[in-house]
């Protein structure tokens, strides 16, 4: 199983990568992974080697454009897409969310040509970015619609059997059942939810996991607010990833940039969802950000330009452009850039975002 790894396609040229895998699936027996890269594009293996940037600020494995219809969902919505579920008043005022979460299997195109056997939360990786006000009431049906037993556990505060564990409260949530989660929203800051059924890293690493956002009472000073997942995909099933990415799709953000206007704050919220490599990070080109922890305080203990996240560790980053262009970031450690954790933001003039910025639409609560 060592004559395929990521640091060999790393080496030889990552277009290797559809037909390793594709072979690697057929040897070891693995569900309906298929690649179809190399066939697709013979003989250019080689062209984009490494997956850097090429012509043009653009990269990718080897061209060609991950189907993001046939995904079911687009990373350039995902990145501006929060969702504040339904709400209702309770009688003693506070306000009530509620969500219907589904656990299911699709294939994933995670880059051009290369698909993964994934599990998901409502059909999107990460899952919904679920955004609720610190003190409200939140109820989350979650339904198993794969052929695994699954649960969902929140960070945050909440009880025991609300903690989405096996053994506590509804435990794990057998194919066809469901349950439903319910517990305030506190404290305020950037969290994340995840699966949590042994063997864990496998099912976190298929895709289920999400972002969940406690805003403080008081808010925070109006942005462009962003959320980017860190995460990555073990293609070949070796417990190493052989793409990375924030938000699914590796390169996404070269080939099409996030579009930013200058002098406007820019608030991320950045988390690591990522598997089997230890430490993740976020680095900008070109500008410093103020980075607050968890989002748990409204006071930033850094100005930096880079910043590293553990497994399950995330934080908010705020920053302003005041200059123009295209500005990439990506992740410190080159590997993981060179496999697909490298993104662009483009800065355009204040006043011409409609002629220079086309701003994906926000969804308003
Ligand atoms: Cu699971």
């Amino acid at each position: 199983m060592d004559q395929l790894t990521r640091r060999r396609l790393l080496a030889g040229g990552v277009p290797a990568l559809g037909l390793g895998a594709a072979a690697l699936h057929g040897a070891i027996g693995q569900p309906t992974a298929t690649a179809t890269a190399a066939a697709a594009a013979p003989g250019r293996a080689g062209d984009h080697g490494g997956g850097t940037a090429g012509h043009g600020g653009h990269a990718s494995f080897r061209g060609g454009e991950v189907d993001h219809e046939a995904n079911g969902f687009d990373p350039h919505e995902i990145v501006r897409d929060f969702d504040y579920g339904k709400t209702s008043k309770l009688p003693d005022g506070r306000t009530l969310r509620e969500w219907t979460l589904s656990a299911s299997e699709q294939e994933v195109e995670v880059a051009p040509g290369i698909k993964f056997p994934a599990w998901s939360f409502n059909g999107r990786i990460p899952g919904p970015t679920l955004r609720a006000t610190e003190g409200d009431r939140l109820r989350i049906r979650f339904v198993n619609g794969g052929r695994h037993p699954h649960t969902m556990h929140f960070h945050g505060i909440h009880t025991a059997a609300m903690d989405g564990v096996a053994g506590l409260g509804a435990g794990e949530i057998a194919p066809g059942e469901e349950t439903v989660y319910e517990f305030d929203a506190e404290p305020f800051g950037l969290h994340l939810y995840h699966c949590h059924v042994r063997p864990l890293a496998e099912h976190i690493a298929k895709g289920m996991y999400g972002t969940f956002i406690v805003d403080p009472k008081a808010g925070r000073p109006e942005a462009d607010e962003l959320v980017m997942v860190m995460n990555g995909f073990d293609t070949n099933f070796d417990r190493a990833n052989e793409v990375y990415a924030v938000n699914t799709i590796g390169f996404a953000y070269m080939n099409r940039p996030i579009q930013v206007v200058r002098d406007e704050l820019v608030r991320v919220y950045l988390v690591n969802a990522l598997e089997y490599d230890l430490i993740n990070s976020f680095h900008l080109h070109g500008n410093f950000f103020d980075y607050f922890p968890t989002g748990t305080s409204l006071k930033p203990t850094e100005f930096t330009d880079t910043v590293m996240q553990c497994q399950g560790q995330r934080g908010i980053l705020e920053m302003r452009f005041p200059h123009t262009g295209k500005f990439m970031f990506h992740a410190h450690q080159s590997e993981f850039a060179e496999l697909g954790w490298m993104s662009f933001f483009e800065v355009c003039e204040p006043g011409n975002r409609d002629a220079l910025c086309r701003i994906e639409p926000r969804k308003e609560p």
